[in-house]
Order: structure tokens, then sequence, then C-alpha cells
């Protein structure tokens, strides 16, 4: 292109902004300057002969500028998102976004308008008609808040670049509709056969099955393999067969509770199960799961966060992002539960992102029979997200096309910039929260709007017969033949439910190892590189470490557990622990994770350990947000999902989540009891977690004593976990080793040590180590001599041992369930009587539970300890000190 003798081609990069400037002055306009000018025209002088500049003009294209500016960043104010009048509270549309607020000066002249237009230069009218049809038709884009000004444009381009207009083929609106009938009539199936039976129906919010359509549709060219869902009741069941395969008769099965809980007990409602399927789509295989949820909305988004990490940590870098996880929320609880912010914050850090998500909320504009104002102080419901920098594509519900376009601009956006995007899918709820529920008692309007709204699929058919898609005679025979397939579908005969994998109880060798492999970790508590600098004090902690190796009682509890994660490490297990502080370690005992004292420069010492051996191991320990049960739930998650053998192809790991105390594990309940305690029986889910949690009476108040071991000791049942509070490393050491390996996945819950980290008496040779195994139960001193044997679990019997010497028999429980009752009826046999003494008051603790076993053998036990109480531990040091005094001189009356 030439202009005077101007190349474009000359100017690099900035032709393109070389070439605006050229329209500018074939347009004549005054905004040019003079120097362009005379670039273009040799002589300075506009073409149009006009030289001065008028500032009307100057003025209207400022306020062009304006608007687009004002359309970009609060047009989604005025989309037409919502096609209730009753629904949620509706944004006022803003007077500047009305043409008449700008009063333009000549609704003739023309102003440039920054590529929006296929022209440079339109009339205000025409702008405002086109940047009013990008931004305030049927989808809201919330974009100009992210700090990353490139990912703001990237959306900013592809909105504005003909991308909100994309028009589909015939063949893909009729998959669009086929799908929305499908989920149409599957409702609709249900409500006939199973009549008054609670399904939580998808029917308002069809049209999210058109978004998984269209992830999947454009999966192959986004390069996406593995989709995970994790979501709750609204619309769950018709995503289950529609999506992840659910056959159709075990579906009726489960209606009809003719299922193996109904013979064995144990399960779950349908709604909470999962399923997986793989879909083919032009030759491409995409795997299709849903994890197993419970009731309480939105947790289970952290769990499915975890496992999709871990799927993802099973790939190398470059195919990470081919695995996509998509987390569906309902408006009232993506506004109302914590666990969202908690989960929006870790999607960017090291040890929990997961390249991006897509949070799908289902938003039907009510929660249970609560209206929006009464659910949230914001706007919309999905405004969370945008503190954590994250676009939001609001979309109405009832324009398919606009939902598929938004589906596929957030799966681009997660694709490029590994970040998570939020698609509020704003539609309607046909039914009341449940079937069996009267929705106009509490919406008495917007139960009448509904009643004489024709569904998504009504609706569309019509749009798509009129552009002559399909005609009127198709439609109708689409939809009979639909429902025809689904009726057939449900007919045929269930296929038996798989039963449970029985594993076998494998003898594990765990506590096989030698002095060398010792000595090799011990050796790599060091990193290796010579220009590291280690910080003085943590130099001599781990010197001592290393020189205690051999010494007698040389292995307390920090470096017990780094030689069980070192070993692991070199048996080719991999490890990840996660936690607040954990890295250092809450009371500076573990150091697995070392900074340069120079640099800062973080270093994981075993990296040099893993690099010598062969096994492909890896160690990670990530120091967790300030979240108790978003993170438990992440690592519950990445834990589940690495102990399914076939998915990791039975590569060991072992997955910790560690408390700061434990006392703040209790902020995470909801994983403990929905997840941990109970996945196994309700969900056939395994799971090898393991929880460290810091538990014992310090004098520390009555926040930092407890972990509830109580708690957990009431959930045990059914051999669902394992529960231990250790008294020394050498247990640790092996306790550790034996989770790893074992094949029958049980969740570990331990009650981990503060004070005892150092006390001498709690130290393990080598041999105990290369020599030993775990024991459940340990037994000192002799009972011949004395009345009582005393019984005790954990650090209580060091204290135990200050106060009566060597004198009696006292047996520690190291492992309180499955309950050691084996050996301890063999160890109790020749008591007089038995004594139980705790930390923990009388209702806390473990006594409790103990009393209730040895109950159940036969045996009567006393107790000594802190009386009833309603505040775990005293605020006051010297209040504790005096328990402690009572304590012993309890104890020395029992001999
Ligand atoms: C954490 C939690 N609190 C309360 C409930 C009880 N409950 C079930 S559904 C529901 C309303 C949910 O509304 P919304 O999130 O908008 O989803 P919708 O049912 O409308 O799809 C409530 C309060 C629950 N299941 N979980």
């Amino acid at each position: 292109v030439e202009n005077n003798g101007v190349k474009l081609e000359d100017y690099g990069p900035n032709a393109g902004y070389v070439a605006e400037l050229l329209d500018l002055y074939k347009s004549g306009s005054p905004l040019l300057d003079k120097s362009w000018k005379q670039v273009f025209g040799g002589n300075g002088a506009s073409t149009n002969g006009s030289a001065a500049i008028d500032p009307d003009y100057i003025l209207d294209q400022i306020k062009i500028i304006s608007l687009i500016k004002f359309f970009r960043s609060r047009g989604h104010l005025g989309a037409q998102i919502n096609s209730l009048h009753n629904g949620m509270k509706t944004p006022r549309r803003p007077a500047e976004l009305n043409i008449e607020s700008y009063h333009f000066s000549n609704p003739t002249k023309t102003f440039f308008c920054f590529g929006l237009l296929k022209d440079s230069f339109a009339t205000a009218q025409n702008i405002f008609d086109e940047i009013n049809r990008i931004y305030c038709s049927s989808v809201g884009y919330e974009f100009e808040h992210l700090s990353d000004p490139q990912e703001a444009e990237w959306i900013r381009a592809k909105v504005e670049s003909g991308f909100a207009s994309t028009k589909y083929a015939d063949v893909d609106k009729l998959k669009f509709l086929s799908r929305l009938l499908e989920a149409e009539k599957l409702d609709q199936l249900f409500h006939t056969r199973f009549i008054g039976t609670k399904r939580f129906s998808i029917q308002g919010a069809e049209s999210f099955a058109v978004i998984l359509q269209s992830i999947l549709n454009s999966s192959e060219k986004l390069k996406v393999r593995d989709i995970s869902l994790a979501m709750a009741h609204r619309g769950r069941l018709n995503t289950l067969v529609s999506f992840a395969g659910k056959p159709l008769p075990m579906l009726a099965a489960e209606f009809e509770d003719k299922t193996e809980a109904a013979v064995k007990g144990g399960g779950d409602v349908k709604y909470h199960l999962g399923s997986t399927t793989e879909h083919v789509i032009r030759n491409h295989k995409v795997s299709f799961s849903i994890p197993c949820n419970p009731s309480h909305l939105e947790f289970v988004n952290p769990v499915g966060a975890g496992m999709i990490r871990a799927r993802q940590d099973l790939l190398p870098q470059h195919e990470k992002s081919s695995v996509l996880y998509l987390s569906v929320h309902g408006d009232a609880s993506f506004a109302g539960q914590g666990i969202v912010s908690e989960v929006f914050n870790f999607s960017q850090l090291p040890g929990y992102k997961s390249h991006g998500t897509i949070h799908i909320i289902i938003n039907n504009q009510v929660g249970f029979t609560t209206y929006a104002e009464d659910s949230r102080s914001t706007n919309y419901c999905s405004d969370v997200a945008k503190g954590f920098d994250v676009p939001v594509f609001h979309v109405n519900a009832d324009d398919p096309e606009a939902v598929a376009r938004a589906a596929e601009l957030a799966l681009e956006f997660r694709q490029k910039f590994a970040k998570d995007v939020v698609l509020d899918l704003v539609c309607s709820r046909k039914y009341g929260h449940n079937e069996g529920d009267d929705p106009s008692f509490t919406q008495p309007l917007l139960y009448k709007e509904l009643s004489k709204k024709e569904s998504v699929a009504t609706l569309y058919s019509k749009k798509i017969i009129q552009e002559g898609a399909l005609t009127e005679a198709a439609f109708k025979e689409l939809s009979e033949q639909i429902l025809a397939d689904l009726k057939a579908g449900i007919e045929e005969k269930p296929s038996i439910n798989k039963e449970s994998k029985v594993v076998a109880d494998k003898v594990v060798a765990y506590n096989n190892v030698d002095l060398e492999d010792l000595k090799k970790v011990t050796a790599a508590l060091i990193p290796e590189d010579s220009d590291f600098e280690l910080h003085p004090k943590v130099k001599a902690l781990i010197l001592k470490r290393q020189q205690s190796l051999l010494l007698p009682k040389g292995i307390d509890w920090g470096f017990a557990e780094a030689l069980a994660y070192g070993t692991l490490l070199l048996d080719g297990c991999s490890i990840r622990l996660s936690g607040q502080d954990s890295g250092r370690g809450t009371f500076s005992h573990r150091h697995l994770e070392l900074h340069d004292y120079n640099t800062a420069k973080r270093v994981l010492p075993f990296d040099g350990l893993i690099n010598q051996s062969a096994k492909k191991s890896t160690f990670e320990v990530f120091n967790s947000p300030l979240s108790e049960q978003a993170v438990m739930a992440f690592d519950y998650g990445y834990a589940v999902q690495m102990h399914d053998q076939a998915s990791t192809k039975k590569k060991d790991s072992l997955v910790i989540w560690e408390a700061q105390f434990g006392d703040f594990g209790n902020g995470a309940q909801v994983i403990i009891d929905q997840f941990i305690t109970s996945a196994e029986e309700k969900w056939k889910q395994n799971c090898g977690i393991v929880l460290l949690l810091p538990h014992g009476f310090e004098g520390q108040g009555p926040e930092h004593s407890s972990a509830r071991l109580e708690r957990f000791l009431q959930l045990c049942a059914n051999n669902n976990m394992r529960v231990a509070n250790l008294s020394n490393g050498a247990q640790l050491f092996h306790l550790l080793r034996k989770q790893a390996l074992d094949s029958q996945k049980k969740p570990l819950i331990l009650m981990t040590p503060k004070s005892m980290l150092r006390l001498p008496e709690a130290g393990s040779s080598v041999e105990e180590l290369t020599k030993g195994a775990f024991s459940p139960i340990l037994s000192s001193g002799d009972s011949k001599s004395a009345k009582s044997v005393i019984l005790c679990s954990g650090k209580v019997y060091y204290s135990i041992r200050k106060a009566i010497g060597t004198e009696a028999k006292v047996v520690r429980i190291e492992q309180l369930y499955p309950w050691p009752e084996t050996e301890l009826k063999k160890e109790l046999l020749k008591a007089k009587s038995i004594v139980w003494a705790q930390e923990e008051p009388r209702n806390m603790g473990a006594f409790s539970y103990v009393l209730a076993k040895f109950a159940s053998m036969g045996i009567q036990i006393d107790y000594i300890g802190r009386p009833e109480a309603a505040g775990v531990a005293t605020g006051s040091s010297k209040w504790h000190a005096q328990e402690e005094a009572k304590f012993f001189v309890e104890l020395k009356s029992v001999l």
C-alpha cells in the first residue's frame, strides 16, 4: 500500500497503527496530527481541505471513546441475560448504556470507531448499535476487572471480532436441540415413571447440557482428553445419564431401591453417586467423569480439584492442560459458602493449581425457597470470583447458541491462560427445590410466570425452524424419537452392580529397611550443592541429627519422619505433604524445605536423594494457604485419585495433610465426616490419606491442646480408617511406611506430638528401625509387684513414667482403631485391675471409647485424669501444673 510513497511494510510491527492513521488521513479527520498529514500528503494539509479542528467534533469523538469504554466495562449490566421478570435482583441498565445520554452534536457526522465496525468511521448511532449488540445481547461479559491487561485484551478482542455473533451450522443447531430435548424428556420420563421421588430435575436449566456438549465439541481443537465434573444435586441424574455414561436401567434400579445397599446396607442415595465414561468425537476420545458427592453443597469442589491435579501430576508438563475440571455450583451456594473462595484462592498456587477450572453456576435464581435478595449482598451470585481476577460470563439459558459460544470462550480462555473462568448460566427451576415441594408458597409470582414459560427446547426449536435448520415435522419426529429411545433404554435389564473390590489383606514388607538406606537418607538432609548455605541454626540441627543416627535413642520424631519419607522415596513411592507451614514444620522440627541463608532460594533436600535413585518417585511439600476445609478436601481428592490403582498403574504414594494444631482440623469437619471417614462405605471410594494432627496437653490453653481424638474414635466403624496416637519415632517410621505401601487404602488419623518432638526418652535407636516393626500396643515394666496395670495412649506415657518410675506395668495403645483386641487380651491376661490414664478431660480423649471397647471384652477399667470439662484445657499454666501434680498423686495411689 502506498500513499505519498508511504509503504506500510516499512513500519514493521507498527504497520497496523500506521494503517489506522492512514485511514484517518483519507477520511480527512481533524484528529490526525499535522506531522502525519505531512507524511501522507506531503504538505500537512487535510485531503478535504479542512485545516481547522472542530471542537464539537473532538468532544463527540471523546464521547465515542467513553461510550465504548463504558460498554466494555459495564455493558453486562444491560445484557439480556435473564428471561424472567420475577427472578433474581436484576441490575438497572445504567444511563451510560443509552445513546441519548451522550448528546451527540450532529447525527450525520462519522467517528473513528476503533475497529468495531468494518469501516474505520461510522456514525455515533451505528457505533452504538454495534457495541450494544456485542455487549448487551444474551451474554454479559465481565473482564475489565482483570489485572493482567493481556487477559482482558484477549477477551475484548475475541468478543469484538465477530465471535459474539458466531453462526452455527445446522448440524450443530440440531445437536444442541437434541441435547435440550434429551435433558427435558429424561426428566419428564422420571417424573411420570417414579412419581413423587426426589430427582432435583434439570428442567429450566436444560442449557447446561449445551455447555457440556459445546465443551466436548471443542475438545479436539483445544486438546482436552479428560474431563471431570463435580456437581451437586441439580440436574445431576440427567447429567450422569446423558454425559457420564450411567446406564439408565441402573438409575431406574436406584429409583426403585433395588440395589446392593438394599440388601447389605451402606451405599448412598442415587443423586450422590458418580460415574465415568468415554466420549468419542470425530475419533477424538475424551474421558468424562463425575465424582461422588455428599449433600453438603460446594464441598465436593475442592475434592474434584485435588483429583484433577493428581491426574495432571501423572502427565508431562505439555499435556497437563488436557485434563479439564468443570466445577458446577448453585447460585445460592456459590454466593453463600466460604469454601468457594478458599478454592478460588488456591487456584493459582503451586501446590493446588490445576491449569484453570471452568466454574459453571446453574443460576436458577432461587435457593430452595430463598430469594437472591435474602441470600447475597452482591449484584450477581458470581461476584466473589471477581476478587480472584477471574473473568465471568453471564449467559441467558434461553439462548442456547449464546450459551455454546460462552462455553467455547471460557474453554479457550482456560486453555490459553491456565486460569479459572466462571460461566453464570441464568436459567430457571421448573419445579420446587425437589419435585415434592410446592414453590408457589414462597415464590407465587415467579411460579405463575414459570407455569406459562415454554421449555428451552421448544423456544429454540421455533427459532431454528424459522431459520430453516429443520421443519416442524422433523422436530416432532426428533422429540418422539428421543423419548422413545429413553423409554426403551430404561426398560433394558439392569446390569449387575459391580461388586466392591475386595483387596486381600497382604502382608506388606514395609519394615525391610537397612542401615545403608538410612545413612543415605540422613546424608541427603543437607543439599549436595556446595554453593547452598544453610541457616546456621538449621545446619546445627541437621548436623546433630546426622551425628545421632547411631546413638541410643538418637532418632527423634522429626528425624524418624524424615527417614520414613526418605526410605519410601528410595522404594519408588511418591510423597505429597501439604499443610500450613509444613515445609519447615510448625514446631521447627521438619526442615524438609530449606532456604539458602544468602539468597533465600528454596530447596527440597530430598531432590538429591531422588536423583540418586533409579526409581521415579517425587517428593513435594507445600506450605498451604490458611485454609483447612478446602485444602484438606483437595488433598483428600488427590489421595483418592493417587490411590486408584487403575489410574496410577500401581504407583505407590503417600499423601499427607497436616494441621497446624490438631484442633484446627475441626474447621474441615465436613470433609472428615462426609468424605474421609464415610466415603468407602457410601461410595466404595478408597483413600489412604494421612492426617497429621498435633495433639497434647502442655499448658497452652484450650485451643492448642486437642486434635479431638474422641470425635475420630466415635466415627470408627466397619474398618473405615486407622487411628493412632504414637509414643516414639520408630513407631512413626514404621506406621508411615506401612501406610504408604499397604494395598488396602484406609485413611490414617495420627495424633502427632509437640513437646514430645524433643523429648529425649521418646527417641528411638537405629535397630528399632532396621529390625523392628509397627506394634499396635507397647508394654513396659512388670505388674507383678503392682496392684494395677496402667493403660494409656501417646505422650502421657512419659508423664506416667515420670510419676511412678519404672515400677508398674504400663501398656500404651498406639493404634486405637482398628482396636488391637487380641494383643490387649494377651497383655492383660494376668492383670488384677486396670486403670486408664489420660491427659484430656474425662469426656474427651480416648476414655469413653476404650471404656466401651473393654466393656465389650468383659473387662472393667478405672479412670485417672482430668474431670469432665466444657473447655478442652485451662488457659492458666499454673492451674495446668496443679492438674499435673494431682494426676501424679492419683497415679501413685494405684500402685
Ligand atoms: C452446605 C449446605 N447447606 C444447606 C443445604 C440444604 N440445601 C439443599 S439445596 C439448598 C438450596 C441450594 O440453592 P442453590 O445453590 O441455588 O442450588 P439449586 O438447588 O437452586 O440448584 C439448600 C439450602 C445443603 N445441601 N448444603
